[in-house]
């Protein structure tokens, strides 16, 4: 999509620190980290959140996981934990409408959700 900032840093318009990248996904750390370790996990199609998830593109999710396992290795947080968070919609603060999941971890963050 023209107009999207994540589509722009997918194809190498707008310059990221990446992390990890296979054919499907793209993963660089958050230009404004909150966590030690903070980093998005996008799939190159865009897919503007959640919600436009179907069966026809569902199939993305699996790498997404896939690629969070290996980030998460990469970045020595396997063993001691890692926090997966999608925002969809903006009551849950979605600002960039492009569907991606932040990793965030390298700190205790305890079991609160909210
Ligand atoms: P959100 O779930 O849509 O709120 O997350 C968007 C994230 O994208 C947020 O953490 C921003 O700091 C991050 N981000 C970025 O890393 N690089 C950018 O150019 C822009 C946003 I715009």
């Amino acid at each position: 999509m023209s107009d999207c900032i994540f589509c722009k840093i997918i194809n190498g318009e707008i310059p990221s620190k990446k992390v990890y990248e296979t054919e499907k996904v793209y993963a660089f750390h958050d230009i404004s980290p909150e966590a030690p370790v903070h980093v998005l996990i996008v799939p190159k199609e865009h897919i503007a959140s959640h919600n436009e998830l179907t069966a026809g593109n569902v199939g993305i999710m699996m790498d997404i996981h896939l690629a969070a396992n290996e980030i998460a290795r990469l970045m020595g947080i396997a063993d001691s934990g890692y926090r997966l968070i999608n925002n969809c919609g903006t009551d849950v603060g979605q600002t960039v409408f492009h569907l991606h999941y932040h990793l965030v971890g390298g700190k205790s963050m305890g079991s609160k959700i909210l």
